[in-house]
């Protein structure tokens, strides 16, 4: 099995999660920039959507969408918890923070911010959206450690990757209950390794 990512997107959460569970799934670079994989394959070959992430399967059917491979990657190993069942409340809670952050933050938010040719007065827009749904969270996030609870969830691995690029970016300033909660993920070793590893690829692989 391989998991196609790029250094610092969105497929970060995926990384995370793989070594966490340490899961037997190979590792695949591809530059977004020129839509390329690490063998110097046409990313298109690999996905249309020339997208990351994308899982591909021994049987080389792929999947995609951030939000449905963090789910299947976490039901391979179902004994990290990082998915609860579906109709247990924080499973629930789960599913609606996937959600939150694939299209409230990912899209609405980061993706304007952070593609070139966007209109300025469309990213001030998106900044500003950015500072409300950021305070939001902080909010939600003063009445338990994560956001579905009191264990990391897949969820954590998506917006702890919004949170990563949203610091890069000098777009938040830290400060209380969203920096306690940064402080947690950094905790993770599995966090702090995709990061490092991530870091060190991305002149490469951006
Ligand atoms: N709907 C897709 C969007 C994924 C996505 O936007 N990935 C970005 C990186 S964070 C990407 O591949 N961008 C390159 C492009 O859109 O051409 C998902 O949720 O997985």
């Amino acid at each position: 099995m391989d998991y196609f990512f790029s250094p610092m997107a969105c497929s970060f959460a995926g990384h995370v999660i793989i070594l966490e569970a340490s899961l037997p799934i190979k590792m695949q670079p591809v530059s977004l920039l020129r839509k390329q994989t690490s063998d110097g394959l046409a990313f298109e070959t690999i996905s249309t959507k020339s997208q990351v992430p994308v899982l591909r399967f021994d049987d080389g059917r792929i999947l995609t969408e951030n939000s449905v491979v963090l789910q299947v990657l976490a039901e391979m190993a179902p004994e990290f918890g990082h998915l609860p069942a579906r109709s247990s409340p924080n499973g629930q809670a789960t599913l609606e923070w996937l959600n939150f952050v694939a299209s409230e933050l990912h899209k609405h938010c980061l993706y304007p911010i952070f593609t070139k040719g966007v209109p300025a007065e469309v990213q001030a827009w998106a900044k500003v959206n950015l500072g409300t749904k950021l305070a939001f969270v902080s909010k939600r996030l003063s009445h338990t450690p994560y956001l579905a609870g009191n264990a990391f969830s897949v969820a954590d691995a998506y917006f702890g990757w919004a949170l990563m690029l949203t610091l890069r970016g000098g777009l938040w300033e830290p400060k209380g209950d969203l920096l306690a909660y940064w402080g947690r993920l950094l905790e993770r070793p599995a966090f702090i390794a995709a990061m490092e590893n991530e870091e060190e690829l991305f002149n490469q692989f951006a």
